[in-house]
């Protein structure tokens, strides 16, 4: 059990929503607007190699425009990041800001809207393929309900398989990443775990072109473990993606730097990812996380280097434990041994 059998190859990645000007609920932004173009330039920079994009990242104004006029835009955005030596790694439709969204896309109760939903998610695949990439990343934001009698969750659930089969039928080649999440913006929603975004694609005709993208903060607020979450989608060949970042607590999802709340569970996330060779087939090491609102606008990219930074740190902890060392505490049972010894390399010993 404790001995590597692979080791995972790790390239990293982040979305132009990470580099924000702060603004939260209960207060407007604080820091300067950077442009995408400026930001393009800031990603070789601090060694990242992979964009990752919600549709309107890549074509702020895609609902007015034509099929035509998308794919145009979207094609300069590719030649932007190949000038970079950039690669796209997924497109995700933004459904959530639209006043057509207000209650839900797939799942909402008007079927005008629901068809708006798809619609959108159809340009949101034209752009991914404009942009070189086959991911399609599903953050079902307000798929869920406030109030349970005003939604039926057998409903729902049939429609959020319909719009994923609709997506496949789309593109033959395209897949659909599910990012579950428990809560917020909605009460509940009705894909909040990874164990139910796995099933939603057995309920397609094409389940092997439906994975999952875990985000930690996601797992948290679900009260889970995220490295269980993600061996749990290991074992099943569906992790196409994480988003890395940290959460203190139950509360709103806070996006932290990653392990800058609990470095344990941080670098159990590392220590299941690299055993069991993530990244092999190309998947991304994604970085969800946000600047504090009290960053200054010089500094306001440190969010992503300390998670890179600390990510790569609790690489290295984990590939010096001495793996026979383990075994011989798992074999004798003596957990509170290996307990000590995780804490001890933890703390540089
Ligand atoms: C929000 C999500 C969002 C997705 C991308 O909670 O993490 O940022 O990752 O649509
Ligand atoms: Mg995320």
């Amino acid at each position: 059990m404790g001995s590597n059998k692979h080791q995972g190859t790790f390239r990293f990645s982040f979305g132009p929503w990470n580099i924000h000007q702060g603004a939260d609920p209960f207060g407007p932004t604080v820091r300067k607007n950077i442009t995408f173009a400026k930001k393009l330039t800031l990603y070789k920079q601090m060694g990242f190699d992979g964009v990752q994009f919600h549709d309107d990242d890549a074509v702020p104004k895609l609902n007015d425009m034509t099929a035509a006029q998308i794919r145009k835009e979207a094609t300069a955005v590719k030649k932007a990041l190949d000038g970079h030596g950039l690669q796209a790694e997924f497109v995700a439709p933004r459904l959530w800001e639209d006043p057509r969204t207000i209650d839900g896309g797939y799942t909402s109760n008007s079927a005008a809207e629901r068809e708006y939903a798809l619609d959108r998610s159809r340009k949101t695949i034209d752009i991914a393929r404009a942009l070189g990439t086959r991911n399609v990343v599903l953050w079902l934001a307000r798929e869920g309900t406030y109030v349970r009698e005003a939604k039926d969750s057998v409903v729902a659930v049939e429609r959020l398989a319909a719009a994923v089969q609709m997506m496949l039928d789309y593109d033959p080649k395209v897949r659909i990443l599910i990012e579950s999440k428990p809560n917020e913006p909605m009460d509940h929603t009705y894909i909040p775990t990874i164990g139910h975004a796995i099933a939603l694609g057995l309920m397609t005709n094409a389940p092997e072109r439906v994975g999952c993208l875990i985000e930690s903060a996601h797992a948290l607020l679900a009260g889970l473990d995220p490295s269980d979450e993600m061996g749990y989608a290991m074992a099943q060949g569906k992790l196409w993606s994480v988003h890395l970042n940290d959460q203190n607590g139950m509360k709103f999802d806070q996006d932290k730097t990653f392990g800058s709340v609990d470095l344990r569970r941080a670098f159990n996330q590392v220590r299941i990812l690299d055993r069991h060779g993530y990244g092999n087939k190309g998947e991304w090491i994604g970085l969800d996380v946000k600047a504090m609102r009290s960053q200054k606008d010089d500094v306001a990219t440190k969010h992503l280097r300390n998670s890179q930074e600390i990510f790569l740190k609790l690489l290295e902890v984990s590939r010096s434990l001495d793996n026979a060392l383990i075994d011989k505490l798992i074999a004798e049972r003596d957990y509170e041994e290996l307990e000590l010894l995780i804490v001890s390399a933890l703390m540089g010993d």
